[in-house]
């Protein structure tokens, strides 16, 4: 895994215009134009333009592992899981149309996916989940990002105990993929505050820590620069890459 992220840098390095070779090429039309585009070249050639592969209900490992910040356990968490989660709203606003607030049957209302997937902790284990729940595009689609907007960041309610909440980012094509999941559910059952409930990121292209679990609010930026300490994510805060592809 560890050589992967390396070579997905140094792919990006390449590309994006360091050293000798690229500043003789520089003049070249097609070349600029291949810079120009290089994040999406990194996706396609590292994977997050693919699929990643999807498992059969005998592979989905019953007892999914629960990894990270503990579970939140602060009063308003508390109130929302004893009450059901009736209570919870879905906040997307910043770079968007139309700033809304998804209630849980809202959410439910919209048109599910489900999906077989493995989940990759960088830690070095995995599990296969079955993960249904809204694609994130379609909550996209139903908000409107605005110009300018280019990352979806989900800020969660849990924290590490020293004041930092949790929160994660994608970019607006990552958040498009097809398998990126706002997930409800997991293993036929509604998703349980252990693994995120009520809400939580499913982005099986990305390590596991992209996955952001109990989000409260999504909120679309042109740049995250002053989220958190600026690198797009609790761990990217801490040294992680901030492209998470696997
Ligand atoms: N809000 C929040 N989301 C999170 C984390 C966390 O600590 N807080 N940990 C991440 C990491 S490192 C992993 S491996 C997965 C674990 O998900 P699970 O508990 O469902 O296995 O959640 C990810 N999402
Ligand atoms: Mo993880």
């Amino acid at each position: 895994m560890k050589r992967k992220l390396f070579v997905a840098s140094a792919i990006s390095a390449a590309l994006t215009g360091c050293g000798p070779i690229s500043s003789a090429l520089n003049s070249s039309g097609a070349v600029r134009r291949t810079l120009a585009s290089a994040e999406g070249l990194d996706h396609l050639v590292i994977g997050t333009r693919g699929l990643a592969r999807e498992y059969r209900e005998h592979d989905v490992d019953r007892h999914f592992r629960v990894n990270g910040f503990a579970t939140p356990s602060d009063a308003r968490y508390m109130d929302l899981v004893a009450g059901n989660f009736v209570a919870y709203r879905l906040v997307v606003d910043g770079a968007v149309d139309q700033r809304r607030a998804f209630s849980l049957a809202q959410l439910h209302a919209m048109p599910q996916t489900t999906q077989i997937t493995r989940h990759d902790c960088v830690e070095g284990w995995s599990a296969i989940g079955k993960w249904s729940g809204v694609r994130l595009g379609e909550l996209l689609d139903a908000v409107g990002p605005r110009d300018g907007a280019r990352y979806v960041v989900f800020h969660c309610m849990d924290n590490d105990g020293y004041g930092h909440l949790y929160y994660e980012s994608l970019d607006l094509h990552q958040a498009r993929h097809p398998q990126a999941l706002l997930a409800l559910r997991l293993n036929d059952a509604a998703l349980d505050p252990d693994h995120g409930a009520p809400v939580r990121l499913r982005v099986p292209t990305q390590l596991g820590y992209k996955s952001a679990k109990w989000i409260a609010r999504i909120e679309l930026v042109g740049s995250f620069a002053n989220i958190g300490a600026g690198n797009g994510g609790y761990w990217e805060d801490d040294g992680y890459e901030w492209y998470a592809g696997i």
